[in-house]
């Protein structure tokens, strides 16, 4: 049994953000129904294709373990098949451009009027306010919730990263959403409105940043790389590989940088594993000396000591380096490329990175689920192809005969 077995979630998420949602619903064991508009469907099938004609790696790695059925919910027939999806299912998700849903004629109101039970969850680029009504992506999130403003180098751009704190970052933060309302309901019986804002769900990621806004009107920020020779300004910063918490932290180029782009480590200086670290880095003498022994001694020295540990870590691979550093309990962690994360048998073995088999495409790679339940494990399933369960869903989840299914097709509906 599945954590989420019997729950049903009608999913009309597209591109990232949702799909991440209720990929990871389905993956707990929910049936998750993907409507998509006939002939087209979800946008990122067809793009970024790396195969003429096949479903993108953008979609198949978003959309595991659900069904698909196609439905123009713009039409008169497509609106009574979607009225009897509402009363059958416990959730419905979606990511559309705000107002879209309203637009079909299906506000919030009336889908809590079919449907008193349901869970009605979204994701917006915006909450209520001055720009409620923009479309958002990715990167704009970032920019708009406090990530790009604090990423980067001093002397740089605001920048973004790679890691989809906008799109994936909110579609987890709407999967709680959804699975704490579903608990509530085990008490009240009603469903309620779920509402995740992607700006939200950045600066939610970015909380250590306000932290430092205002730490700033007391002082400048010790142990980012501006002190204590560059200036501050009125925002917080960026601060480039500087580490975020107290301890101080630096990516160090390891043997090979020169070639290689990621022959690096992240390395934590660590007060309570200094003693370790400068003795493997051959600087003992630092530990008898007031100017280095202590963190306060250091911190004016970061750049020099960071220099200090490169020149060792440059003699060494980075593999080399977490051997060393790693009994002497000094955080470090490589940097390691997509390429190597592919190739990690550990990851593998836990299933965080799977091989999905895939009709039209052949087999595939994708990461697998990153939330490991001892009594609900996770199997990967591929993505369903274009309307693949539309028969299926019309006859077993509505009850629709034959005849109705035949003529909601030449309608156009379906
Ligand atoms: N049947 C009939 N119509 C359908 C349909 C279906 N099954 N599915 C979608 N549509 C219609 C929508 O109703 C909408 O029509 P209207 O414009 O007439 O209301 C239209 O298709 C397009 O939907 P959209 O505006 O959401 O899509 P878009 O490509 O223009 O915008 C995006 C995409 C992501 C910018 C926008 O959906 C958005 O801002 N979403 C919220 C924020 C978000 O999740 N962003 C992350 C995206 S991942 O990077």
């Amino acid at each position: 049994m599945k954590a989420l077995e019997g729950i049903r979630i009608l999913d009309m998420t597209h591109v990232q953000s949702g799909p991440t949602c209720t990929q990871l619903l389905a993956w707990f064991g929910a049936d998750v129904i993907k409507v998509e508009r006939p002939g087209s469907g979800d946008a990122t099938r067809g793009q970024l294709r790396d195969i003429p004609d096949v479903d993108s790696l953008y979609f198949t790695m978003l959309n595991h373990n659900k069904r698909s059925i196609t439905l123009n919910t713009k039409k008169k027939r497509g609106k009574e098949i979607f009225i009897k999806l509402i009363e059958q299912c416990d959730v419905l998700a979606e990511n559309f451009a705000p107002g879209a849903l309203d637009r079909m004629g299906f506000p919030w109101e009336r889908i809590r009027q079919i449907n008193p039970r349901i869970i009605y969850a979204s994701v917006k680029g915006f909450g209520p306010g001055p720009y409620e009504d923009c479309k958002v992506y990715e990167n704009i999130a970032q920019c708009t919730g406090g990530g790009a403003s604090t990423t980067g180098f001093d002397d740089g751009p605001p920048t973004v990263t790679g890691a989809q704190i906008g799109d994936s970052g909110t579609g987890l933060h709407l999967a709680l959403g959804i699975v704490t309302a579903l608990f509530q309901r085990e008490h009240t019986g009603r469903g309620q409105r779920v509402e995740c804002a992607m700006q939200d769900g950045v600066l939610n990621l970015c909380r250590v940043k306000l932290r430092d806004q205002q730490r700033l009107t007391h002082g400048p920020l010790q142990e980012y790389p501006q002190f204590p020779n560059g200036l501050f300004g009125e925002a917080t910063p960026r601060s480039g590989n500087a580490s975020g918490g107290g301890q101080p932290g630096s990516v160090v180029k390891c043997k090979g940088w020169e070639h290689d782009p990621n022959a690096y480590i992240y390395v934590i200086a660590q007060a309570a594993a200094f003693d370790g670290l400068a003795r493997a880095i051959g600087r003992s003498d630092w530990l008898d000396d007031p100017g280095w022994n202590t963190p306060a001694a250091r911190l004016s020295k970061l750049d020099e000591m960071f220099g200090e540990i490169e020149k060792w870590t440059k003699t060494k691979s980075k593999f080399t380096v977490m051997e060393v550093l790693n009994p002497l309990n000094v955080p470090c962690g490589p940097v390691l490329s997509m390429r190597e994360l592919a190739d990690e048998p550990s990851l593998r073995a836990t299933g965080t990175v799977v091989e999905v088999d895939h009709p039209i495409r052949g087999s595939y790679l994708s990461v697998g689920c990153p939330i490991k339940m001892s009594e609900s494990p996770v199997e990967v399933t591929r993505s369903p192809l274009l309307g693949e369960h539309t028969g299926e869903i019309l006859q077993d989840v509505l009850g629709l005969d034959g005849m109705a299914i035949e003529s909601a097709r030449e309608d156009g509906a379906v």
